[in-house]
């Protein structure tokens, strides 16, 4: 009912940024500058798929080092690390919060992505962030509160750079020719290609059945058992104790911020590469999930 599914723009570029919201009219900033692109079917890869980092730079950092990446520290400026020759890094979103250098992740993410070097998506930390730096009015809970205070720490410029990166991506990428989806929180088939509202939330928050569980949480639908798309969809959102292929999707939130891992999936070699969490930086509300039974998993697991 009512998932009105937008026309595309007249030049043929599918807008997936967050304008119109996703969630309840009238709570969203207006954040789009105009349409962007999701829709990146010429980018063949080959692909270095990041987890949720969450403000953990020195796994992010250790992480683009073992997959090879050139890390530099630069005189009066940032960090860059540079991919090995053809490759280019994808975020799936939740840069932020939680963890213990924010500013750090986005500065060394917000240049790579500059530079052509990097893709992101948008995750739902991520984009309650945005909201927050511009000035909506938004609950401070579950780690935003790091952010917000690593971030009021550097130059007011620093923020509304942070601002403008963040309303910049898009909710969802299309990679190689359709073969390839990536979003924060994974996409249905049905929405693959779609501009519309639905699309945007699901790729940001998942599935939710509108009953909280035991700790309080959103009861999330598993999307992925019912998955029967052509297109590997890797995401990440809902932390889990190992990468976790469920038919032709790939969760790679191994929870870093909690004391897990931060995982990496090469594409289309669709090799892991996981560096252990430093310590806990944030207890979880809800143990972390157990892996899939092995029966559910695709071939190439
Ligand atoms: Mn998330």
């Amino acid at each position: 009912m009512g998932h009105r599914e937008e026309q595309r723009p007249r030049d043929g570029v599918l807008s997936c940024t967050l304008d119109p919201p996703g969630r309840r009219a009238g709570d969203v900033p207006s954040v789009s500058e105009g349409p962007i692109a999701c829709e990146r079917r010429e980018e063949r890869g080959p692909f270095d798929i990041i987890g949720d980092v969450h403000g953990c730079y020195d796994e992010l950092v250790e992480l683009l080092g073992k997959l090879g990446y050139r890390l530099e520290q630069r005189q009066g400026a940032g960090p860059r690390a540079y991919p090995p020759p053809g490759r280019k890094a994808v975020f799936v979103g939740d840069l932020v919060d939680r963890g213990p250098d924010v500013a750090g992740v986005l500065e060394l993410v917000m240049a790579m992505v500059e530079a052509g070097q990097a893709l992101a998506v948008l995750g739902n930390h991520d984009y309650k962030l945005l909201r927050a730096l511009r000035g909506r009015n938004v609950k401070i809970a579950h780690g935003l509160q790091h952010s917000l205070q690593q971030l009021g720490a550097q130059p007011a410029g620093f923020r509304a750079q942070v601002a403008d990166f963040l309303a910049g991506l898009p909710t969802y990428y299309i990679l190689d020719e359709g073969r390839l989806v990536v979003a924060h929180a994974g996409l249905k088939e049905e929405l693959q290609g779609k501009a519309s509202a639905r699309a945007r939330g699901f790729a940001l928050f998942g599935e939710t059945t509108g009953e909280t569980d035991a700790y309080g949480l959103p009861v999330r639908l598993d999307w992925a058992q019912h998955y029967h798309g052509r297109a590997l969809v890797v995401h990440g959102h809902v932390a889990v104790l190992e990468p976790r292929w469920v038919n032709n999707t790939i969760d790679i939130d191994t929870g870093c911020v909690f004391g897990g891992a931060l995982t990496a999936l090469r594409y289309p070699e669709l090799e892991l590469f996981q560096v252990p969490a430093h310590r806990t930086y944030y207890e979880p509300i809800r143990p972390l999930g157990p892996p899939v039974p092995m029966e559910t998993q695709a071939e190439h697991a």
